[in-house]
């Protein structure tokens, strides 16, 4: 090649490179800025459902941008209550629920949390965050943790009838023998919201350890159930909480009426109601793992977990 013609295809290549390099700027410049994201956005997970057959979301890392989503509950001044129940000796999960609590969960959002115990005195004086107010309700003590744990269904339906309908907008309903290891905020917000049961997110529907007795309110026949929900982390709107727990409450006393009790308890009743009135938003089991130590494969970012605990040494009875 002469040197004419070799200069004449460098140039051809340098021409080239800045062509494809310009359009590549144009295309940027008009997707991201002229159109925004609405066309372009490039959320979403490929290696698992982030929506359901009924269109409701499945919050999942990557399936949701923190900056737009705090932005917009920024604006509407909203206050979360959040329940809590630690009897016996239960209470020395408190003050790692808490501490954790305040460093991961609804950060910047007003949060009010109402600790219910039939020991006051072993409340924990953990620090909170501005805007964060911590009311601590005396209840009497169970002998059964069965117990315990179902008439949480009741006493939380009293309590927002009674007291939170001026107080709060949004409810959420936890175990107390957890942490917070993660960002846990606005964007789990629903109408009515259910969390996936850790044990069962990767597991066929026979494996789900719904109530199979015809006997009990909790029944689902073996055809039925889309998703196991773990009983120990639900929430929603106020109205719509309330509604789930005096159904539970109802349900779990023509249980009681008929001497049964579901295979687990009040989250037996919890993923009956869920069947017939399908959660708006379900949180991945990031929202409750097992156990931090537990490796996770689809779950990239653990946000609350279990803690582990001997449940014959913690608990009242077997
Ligand atoms: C499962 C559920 C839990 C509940 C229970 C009912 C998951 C991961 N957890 O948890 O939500 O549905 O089964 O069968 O799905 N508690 C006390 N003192 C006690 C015993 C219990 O305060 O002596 C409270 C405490 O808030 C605790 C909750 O009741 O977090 C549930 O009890 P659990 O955590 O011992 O029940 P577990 O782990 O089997």
């Amino acid at each position: 090649m002469t040197m004419r013609l070799r200069q004449i295809f460098y140039f051809f290549l340098l021409g080239m490179f800045v062509g494809l390099s310009l359009s590549g700027l144009i295309y940027w410049v008009i997707t991201s800025i002229w159109f925004g994201n609405h066309l372009t956005g490039n959320l979403g997970r490929t290696d698992v459902a982030s929506v359901t057959q009924w269109l409701a979301p499945i919050v999942w890392e990557g399936t949701f941008d923190s900056t737009v989503i705090d932005s917009i509950y920024k604006q509407q001044n909203i206050t979360v209550a959040t329940t809590v129940f630690a009897l016996g000796k239960y209470t020395r999960f408190l003050k790692d629920f808490l501490e954790s609590a305040e460093e991961h969960y609804f950060v910047g959002f007003r949060v009010h949390y109402y600790l219910f115990t039939d020991q006051p005195e072993e409340v924990p004086n953990v620090k909170l965050g501005q805007e964060r107010y911590l009311t601590v309700k005396k209840l009497p003590s169970m002998n059964r943790w069965q117990d315990i744990s179902m008439s949480r269904m009741g006493i939380l339906e009293k309590l927002i009838k009674d007291e939170l309908a001026s107080e709060a907008d949004y409810i959420f309903c936890l175990d107390v023998d957890t942490k917070f290891h993660g960002r846990w905020s606005v964007e789990s917000l629903g109408r009515l919201v259910g969390v996936i049961h850790p044990w069962f997110f990767d597991a066929p529907r026979f494996i789900f350890t719904y109530e199979h007795r015809p006997e009990s309110q909790a029944y689902i026949p073996a055809e039925e159930g889309d998703y196991y929900f773990t009983g120990a982390a639900f929430g929603g709107s106020l109205k719509d909480v309330h509604h789930l727990t005096k159904t539970c409450r109802e349900q779990m006393n023509i249980d009681i009426a008929n001497s049964i009790e579901a295979i687990w308890h009040e989250e037996s009743h919890l993923n009956k109601y869920f069947l017939h009135n399908k959660p708006s938003k379900l949180l991945s089991p990031e929202y409750l793992w097992r156990d931090i130590s537990m490796s996770s494969g689809y779950v990239k970012i653990i946000r609350f977990s279990h803690v582990a605990k001997n449940n014959a040494e913690v608990r009242p009875n077997l």
